[in-house]
């Protein structure tokens, strides 16, 4: 049989790496796009999937490529005339998004574009589907119990704003032009593969390094910020089943459960047997170690957002109904499998 062929953009970030290994296991053929850099760093996540590009018959090929440039857009969608194409490729940071809203709104709304675009110039609208990566940052901060594929959208960011671009242009191409199209409205999803400086893999670093040196103290922003966390694993699988529906649609994918920034410090430290108890308020707030009465952490104006999302909840009850979708990681688990992936690289 015919093996399946993917087109990954953003495929050296955390759920662009998860997926293609997803994918390989799967038997496609992946083909991903990567930025040309200085370093060989920005590929690093792909050193355990990544064969030399000369070997013959390998699952995956790297394509050196921007998502801001329609020509390369549409020339890599003429020579791969993917199945299926995961557009996951953004400035996908929230806080940053308020320093670079210029940078961010032209990768990330007219990055979708481009990739529509060439769909359609290449008359691939029968042949690839396209999967979008939209985000929970575009609901703003929660107004009722749960956030779902039917609540209003209120983006608090350049970020929310630029991916609520990408959401419409998804739906108006899926409407006009019979694509398939899709978007998949994800709440946060971690890993051990997430970036440095998302609030999770930033405190998941920290305590593997506390845990070796009991030295520092840890800065963050807002401790009382809620987010709605899953496994990244479980959401690129998420991706795939959005992507193999009969027919295109947009869907929530989410645990239904959130937890704050102090509760996840306190799971992550208790990983490494340390009882982390909370003092003072808002950006005077720190986290100290109750046996030693050790500051170890503390709350800075410095990492506040000019507008901060405050609680995110999810409902994934469409797609646990038209997909069969439903998280398989807990928080507990989550934290405990990040806490202990980096004490181990660490070691
Ligand atoms: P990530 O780790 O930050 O990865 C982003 C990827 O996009 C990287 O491969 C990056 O390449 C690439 N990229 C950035 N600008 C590009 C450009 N102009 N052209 C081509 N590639 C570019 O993000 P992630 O956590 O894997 O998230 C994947 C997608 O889902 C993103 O669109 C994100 O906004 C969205 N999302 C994520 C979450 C989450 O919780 N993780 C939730 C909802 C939605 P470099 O390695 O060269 O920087
Ligand atoms: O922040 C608070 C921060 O940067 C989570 C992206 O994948 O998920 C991600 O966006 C919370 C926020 O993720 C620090 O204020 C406190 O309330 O880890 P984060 P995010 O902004 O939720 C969504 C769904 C996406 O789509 C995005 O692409 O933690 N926080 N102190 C901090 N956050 C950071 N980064 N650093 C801190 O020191």
């Amino acid at each position: 049989m015919k093996k399946k062929i993917a087109l990954i953009t953003g495929i050296t970030g955390q759920d662009g790496f998860l997926l293609a290994k997803f994918l390989i296991k799967k038997n496609y053929i992946v083909h991903g796009i990567k930025r040309r850099s200085s370093s060989l760093h920005s590929t690093v996540r792909l050193d355990s999937i990544y064969q030399d590009k000369f070997i013959k018959n390998q699952s995956l090929h790297l394509h050196y490529g921007d998502v801001s440039d329609a020509a390369f857009c549409c020339r890599i969608l003429n020579e791969t005339k993917p199945d299926e194409l995961y557009h996951l490729a953004a400035q996908s940071h929230v806080a940053i998004s308020f320093e670079l809203p210029y940078y961010t709104a032209s990768v990330n709304s007219l990055g979708t574009l481009n990739l529509l675009e060439a769909i359609r110039i290449n008359k691939l609208e029968k042949i690839t589907r396209f999967y979008n990566a939209g985000s929970s940052e575009m609901y703003g901060s929660l107004k009722g119990k749960f956030q779902n594929e039917k609540t209003p959208f209120c983006p608090q960011s350049p970020y929310a704003t630029s991916k609520l671009f990408s959401y419409w242009m998804t739906k108006n191409y899926r409407e006009s032009y019979k694509m398939f199209a899709s978007n998949g409205i994800l709440f946060n999803h971690e890993s051990y593969s997430r970036g440095e400086t998302f609030v999770t893999r930033k405190i998941t670093l920290f305590v593997a390094k506390y845990n070796k040196s009991k030295e520092n103290i840890l800065y963050l922003g807002n401790l009382s910020s809620k987010r709605d966390w899953g496994y990244a694993g479980d959401y690129v699988e998420g991706m795939w089943k959005i992507i193999q529906h009969s027919k295109a649609n947009d869907f929530v994918l989410a645990t239904g459960k959130s937890y704050s920034v102090r509760d996840f410090l306190r799971e992550a430290f208790k990983c490494i047997n340390i009882n982390i108890i909370f003092n003072g308020k808002g950006s005077k707030e720190v986290g100290i170690d109750s046996k030693t009465k050790k500051i170890i952490v503390k709350s800075i104006p410095y990492y506040y957002r000019p507008n901060e999302v405050t609680n995110l909840v999810g409902d994934y009850s469409k797609a646990k109904k038209l997909l069969k979708w439903k998280p398989k990681t807990n928080f507990k688990e989550l934290v405990k499998m990040m806490v202990e992936s980096d004490i181990k690289e660490s070691s």
